[in-house]
């Protein structure tokens, strides 16, 4: 009877105090995966980014830098005394903050499965993680991603990859008592290429019936870059895998291009985390962007995710975020961010729509313009300065750690929005302003460095140019 008197009060303080008895159920695993292409994160950038996931309630750290010769490239060398010695202090840096520090090692470019050059290819894999073990680290990945050639085939046998990872993870666990369960990311990691139709295709159906049931799976959703995942989707892989599998969410990552000629790296992915499943999951990695302070803003709002899924609200989270990383600056910021958080191109989407209310108040502006006896360019007006007082505010305040990482993107909305004065002002006059056009071409010439803001104030400009441009040769026409 006492027992049960005590839940009763437990429970009935838990209402009074937390206004509801529903706990917050943390993803077991959930962090931050280094796995983008180009240059990798310094050794400094990984401690700040380890301290920083303690702060924020994330438990894990995967070490996979595409560009890092030894975990991909030159997978089967071990890392040079010097490096090896960052690394273990790295993962002294992980232990103290209480963050899991996952090595993973990406081999599928050139491992060999079968006969002898299979028997020595393994054991080179055992010796790369046996080097780690030895520095302190209990978690090891393998990863299979990014296998395909120019035709967007891949060579890789399931059975023959799942055979290997078990083999790993046998000897490890063998050997060693505290060594987690291996993590892997298929070779087709997202949902719509483990299938032809809808039938398996062979690799996914080989590899999910071989593998370790302990061994934990990465997939990626939909897509590579998607916008978002449900629960139901995530519950379809779960099926695939026999096994609940974690995710590895590619946003804020930016290292695609996002025009067909364009650098990497170029748009700052500044948004909310967003659209990811309620249901329970185990393990969620976010994969930043190379500008590690900038990245903290969608990791932090990760973390309020993962650590209570069912609860998290995108918007409230962000605001939240901002304030506590920009303190007086977070309404500026707040701005500039809201003109990057979209990624797009060919075959990735995600984030939230840029400026929302901006594109909004150009689309009304342009319904309206020519047709209207009055027409109210107010709201676009205050949204055009709003834009170009913040890229100023923060081209000469923001700390120097923000601004090494944002400085072109700055300049870049600070053209744009001067040139969408320039357009508003051609609207107002109902001629266009030579000079626009100048300015848009000095906006297409700076979109090797940076990008921001495509659809919303880069779109007005376009669309008050055409306007005038279909003007003239509608007029010429009627000559
Ligand atoms: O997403 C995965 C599993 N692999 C790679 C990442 O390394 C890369 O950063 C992202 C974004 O380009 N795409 C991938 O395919």
């Amino acid at each position: 009877m006492k027992l049960f008197r005590r839940i009763f009060l437990l429970t009935l303080a838990a209402i009074f105090i937390g206004g509801s008895t529903a706990q917050a159920i943390p993803i077991p695993l959930r962090g931050v995966v280094e796995g983008f292409y180009g240059t990798p994160w310094t050794f400094n950038d990984r401690a700040d980014i380890i301290d920083f996931c303690r702060q924020n309630n994330l438990n894990s750290y995967v070490y996979a830098p595409k560009d890092d010769p030894y975990h991909r490239e030159k997978w089967r060398k071990p890392y040079p005394a010097d490096k090896l010695a960052k690394m273990k202090n790295l993962v002294d840096v992980a232990k103290e903050n209480d963050v899991r520090f996952i090595f993973a090692v990406s081999p599928g470019l050139d491992l060999n499965y079968k006969g002898s050059k299979g028997d020595e290819d393994f054991r080179l894999m055992i010796r790369k993680l046996d080097a780690m073990y030895q520095i302190g680290v209990r978690d090891f990945a393998i990863f299979f991603d990014d296998l395909k050639d120019d035709k967007g085939r891949h060579h890789e046998n399931g059975k023959a990859q799942a055979e290997f990872l078990n083999r790993v993870q046998k000897n490890l666990h063998e050997r060693y008592k505290d060594v987690a369960p291996l993590i892997m990311v298929p070779t087709e990691y997202f949902y719509l290429d483990m299938l032809k139709g809808d039938k398996l295709k062979p690799y996914t159906k080989d590899l999910a019936e071989n593998l370790d049931p302990r061994i934990l799976v990465l997939y990626s959703g939909r897509g590579v870059v998607c916008d978002g995942i449900t629960d139901k989707e995530l519950a379809e892989v779960n099926k695939i895998f026999g096994r609940e599998v974690g995710i590895w969410w590619n946003y804020p990552v930016n290292d695609y291009p996002l025009t067909p000629d364009g650098n990497r790296n170029v748009k700052l992915a500044l948004g909310a985390i967003e659209k990811l499943p309620t249901a329970h999951m185990t393990a969620i990695f976010f994969n930043p962007m190379g500008q590690v302070q900038l990245s903290k803003i969608a990791i932090a709002t990760g973390a309020i995710y993962a650590n209570n899924p069912a609860t998290y609200n995108e918007a409230q989270a962000w605001d939240k975020v901002l304030a506590e990383q920009f303190g007086s600056l977070a309404p500026t910021m707040k701005v500039f961010a809201e003109h990057s958080q979209h990624m797009e191109n060919s075959w990735a989407k995600v984030g939230a729509p840029d400026a929302q209310e901006f594109s909004t108040a150009a689309f009304n502006l342009l319904n309206d313009w020519g047709k209207k006896s009055f027409v109210d360019f107010a709201p676009l007006e205050q949204k055009i300065n709003e834009t170009e007082r913040a890229a100023n505010i923060l081209l000469r305040r923001l700390p120097p750690k923000y601004l090494s990482e944002c400085k072109p993107q700055l300049e870049q909305l600070k053209r744009i929005a001067n040139a969408d004065r320039v357009a508003l002002e051609s609207l107002k006059a109902g001629k266009l302003d030579p000079h626009l056009k100048i300015l848009r071409e000095e906006i297409s010439a700076n979109e090797k460095q940076a990008i921001i803001s495509e659809e919303a104030g880069r779109k007005f400009i376009d669309d008050v140019i055409k306007i005038f441009d279909n003007q003239n040769q509608g007029n010429k026409k009627k000559r």
